[in-house]
């Protein structure tokens, strides 16, 4: 049977490539009109893209009270889709766990006295957890990986470019530290210092944002005791790090005081899964506790 519409609805349907035959007509007798051929198209759009999300409310605050309109930073408008775009599309699960710094935070000062004033260097927590990191990717190869535009594919990457997150006056930037494998903690320390200061004067370049494997968000200097970080997509994992506490440890029959460490591992579901994130935050946890390296002078 020849579907109800009028000649102008027939055109428009041609004009878009819409079979007028499965839809239903809002008109009188059934009549198919122009807005039930867009509501199709509409609807059809929607499906290719997997769906819309059900709109949240929006409000007139200044109803309720006296309000101020702030406008979303550059860096902000550029992070949002990607941001929201990771937390739909990946599955995060967060893996918490604490590692005992307690002998690499003594390092860490004992270096910062010595070495540290001699080359006018300042270590700070973050490149022990970054090598620490790599050991971990070492031995845990798919948190170093991506999964490839088919999601059959899992891209393994051999080597180690390592993205930190930067707070800055503008927002969230997350620089990207190359081959980190390769590096000893005071160029480290030196390279993160200087990228962060340039991300804070918003001096860096699209290639200081390119190539990253893994990355690390911490807090810790600023406090918390732990998080639960979204993935910097396409990469499968990020490690957040909260601030490290001094907390009693039982051991062999006493508490004994620790400095505790609390890192949090959000990881893609789809690649990794549970036994492999804590075995991942264990070895990072391991090589941190077990640190006996990387004591060389500055390159
Ligand atoms: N526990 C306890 N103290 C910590 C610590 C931790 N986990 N991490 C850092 N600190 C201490 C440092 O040792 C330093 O103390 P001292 O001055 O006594 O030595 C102080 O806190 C400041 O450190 P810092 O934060 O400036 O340096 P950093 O190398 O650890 O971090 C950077 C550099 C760029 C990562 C950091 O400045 C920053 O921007 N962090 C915010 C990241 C962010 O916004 N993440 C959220 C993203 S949302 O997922």
């Amino acid at each position: 049977m020849k579907p109800y519409a009028g000649p102008a609805v027939r055109k428009l349907a041609r004009e878009l490539g819409v079979d007028l035959g499965p839809l239903t007509g809002s008109g009188s007798r059934g009549r198919i009109l122009a807005a039930d051929v867009q509501a199709y198209v509409r609807s059809a759009i929607q499906n290719t893209r997997g769906g819309t999300l059900p709109e949240l409310p929006s409000f007139d605050y200044s109803r309720f009270g006296p309000i101020e309109r702030q406008p979303l930073s550059r860096i902000q408008k550029i992070a949002g889709p990607r941001l929201l775009a990771s937390w739909l599309n990946i599955p995060h699960v967060t893996q918490h766990d604490h590692a005992d710094i307690t002998e690499v935070e003594a390092l860490r000062i004992r270096l910062n006295q010595s070495a540290g004033k001699r080359y006018g260097i300042k270590l700070t927590l973050l490149p022990f957890v970054m090598k620490a990191a790599i050991q971990a990717l070492h031995d845990h190869p798919i948190v170093n990986a991506s999964l490839d535009s088919d999601q059959n594919t899992l891209i393994l990457k051999k080597y180690f470019h390592l993205g930190f997150a930067v707070d800055t006056p503008q927002g969230l930037v997350v620089p990207v530290l190359r081959d980190v494998d390769r590096k000893n903690i005071w160029t480290l320390a030196h390279e993160i210092s200087e990228l962060a200061d340039r991300a804070r004067q918003g001096a860096l370049s699209a290639s200081d944002f390119q190539g990253g494997t893994f990355t690390i968000s911490s807090l810790g200097g600023i406090g918390g005791t732990a998080f639960t970080p979204i993935i910097n997509a396409p990469e499968v994992a990020i490690l957040g790090v909260s601030r490290a506490e001094m907390k009693p440890i039982w051991r062999e029959e006493q508490f004994v005081p620790r400095l505790m460490l609390p890192v949090s591992l959000s990881y893609d579901h789809r690649v990794i899964d549970g036994a492999g994130a804590v075995r991942f935050t264990r070895a990072l946890a391991q090589a941190l506790e077990n640190f006996d390296g990387l004591l060389d002078p500055p390159d």
